[in-house]
């Protein structure tokens, strides 16, 4: 069938707004009719060329929700109008690591969701009698798309679209990095660097969990209203901080009878390696821990001194957060819905998808914190 689709021609060119072909649902498979999707870093990080794995033509886009069109023979989980949230991150319950319980990165279509393709690796979209490669297992970029049936989560229907959305990336990334990966317990002193779209859902995390401190370092200014807005106790600018940083965090968080200071936990939302370097260095010896969420560039290497980590400081990374989609997904839909967490300020610009390149535009020069597509 005709779709109205976004497509990445080739790394470097804004997206092209066309009609595309779509397939029907295969085996295990099921077709949404995308309502809404957020534009993400990741998306950005593809089209400009620089992912060194990234795939062209392509259908872009990753964090949406919508409705089940249609299912293929075999679909049990959900039906036809059914709402959803695509997961790049499936949930099979079924591989090694599914039922390891000890990481969310299923790994039953890893493979060719990394080669821009479906599980039976062929594609449903295609352009011209040309093939165009998915995107994230997920390719939200198109009023349309074809998913894995262990690559939805279903939620309830009286969430709006164009909000929760954004928990298809940028909400459970950011609180679930709190709750799932660090576990942080109330009480708890934090650093968020980087209050873009990510930290600033890490800063609502720590605020739901009771955290005590909640310091937020942006290079940017404007920051500080925002973070505030969500729950930061302090603020830092590191351009205005006369000498290191580091130091000047670990005094921060010195209180009463604990002279050494740093904090309980620390978070890297920037993919900067300098920034994650002093992330780890601001945690507390003996037993803090830094979580690495930013993706930095191709390439780049993270360094410390070993002492750092000898003296008990802890190195983590997380991907979505460590949620699992399809459990961890709809109770994050109902705790937005029940108001415990935010997610409509956040979304400062909204656009229809003909629209779609001055939402990159808009992340570019930093001027949004989210840009939403309504179709
Ligand atoms: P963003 O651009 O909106 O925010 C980044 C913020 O960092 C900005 O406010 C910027 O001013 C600030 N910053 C830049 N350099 C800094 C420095 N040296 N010190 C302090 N602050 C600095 O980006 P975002 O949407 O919040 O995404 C953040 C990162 O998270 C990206 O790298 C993105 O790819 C990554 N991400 C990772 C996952 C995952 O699963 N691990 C998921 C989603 C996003
Ligand atoms: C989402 N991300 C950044 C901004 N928005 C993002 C990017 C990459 C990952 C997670 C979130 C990520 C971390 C670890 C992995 N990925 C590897 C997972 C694995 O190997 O099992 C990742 C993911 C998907 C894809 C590539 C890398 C892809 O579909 N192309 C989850
Ligand atoms: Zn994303």
């Amino acid at each position: 069938m005709d779709v109205r689709a976004a497509v990445a021609l080739e790394a470097g060119k804004p997206l092209e707004i066309t009609t595309v072909q779509l397939d029907g649902p295969q085996a295990g498979e099921l077709m949404v009719e995308i309502k809404a999707t957020g534009i993400c870093h990741t998306d950005e990080f593809t089209l400009s060329g620089a992912d060194p794995e990234g795939l062209f033509p392509a259908v872009l886009g990753h964090e949406g929700a919508g409705v089940v069109v249609d299912v293929g023979p075999g679909v049990t989980s959900v039906k036809k109008g059914d709402h959803v949230i695509p997961l790049y991150t499936p949930e099979c319950r079924t591989c090694p690591s599914c039922l390891s319980q000890k990481t969310n990165l299923c790994t039953a279509i890893r493979a060719t969701q990394g080669q821009g393709l479906m599980p039976d690796g062929s594609s449903r979209f295609s352009l011209e009698g040309k093939p165009l490669f998915h995107y994230m297992g997920t390719s939200t970029f198109a009023n349309y798309t074809v998913l894995p049936e262990i690559a939805v989560a279903k939620i309830r229907e009286d969430a709006p679209f164009d909000k929760v959305c954004y928990i298809g990336c940028g909400v459970t990334t950011g609180i679930g990095a709190v709750i799932n990966t660090a576990q942080v317990e109330p009480g708890a002193k934090a650093i968020v660097f980087g209050l873009g779209g990510i930290g600033l859902n890490v800063i609502q995390g720590l605020r739901l969990v009771g955290a005590e401190m909640i310091i937020g370092v942006d290079i940017n200014p404007t920051k500080k209203e925002w973070g505030e807005r969500f729950g930061m106790t302090h603020f830092v600018n590191p351009n205005e901080v006369e000498g290191d940083l580091v130091p000047y965090l670990v005094d921060m968080t010195k209180k009463g009878a604990d002279q050494i200071g740093g904090a309980d936990y620390t978070f890297d939302c920037t993919g900067n390696v300098t920034v994650m370097r002093q992330a780890l260095e601001a945690c507390h010896r003996g037993w803090g821990q830094s979580i690495i969420i930013g993706v930095a560039p191709a390439g780049a290497e993270i360094a410390t001194r070993p002492f750092q980590l000898v003296t008990g400081r802890v190195w983590k990374g997380t991907a979505f957060g460590g949620a699992r989609g399809r459990t961890d997904v709809p109770r994050i839909v109902d705790w937005y819905m029940d108001g415990r967490i935010e997610i409509d300020p956040m979304i400062t610009h909204t656009m229809p998808l003909t629209e779609i390149n001055k939402g990159f535009d808009l992340m570019h020069a930093g001027e949004s914190i989210r840009s939403v597509v309504m179709y």
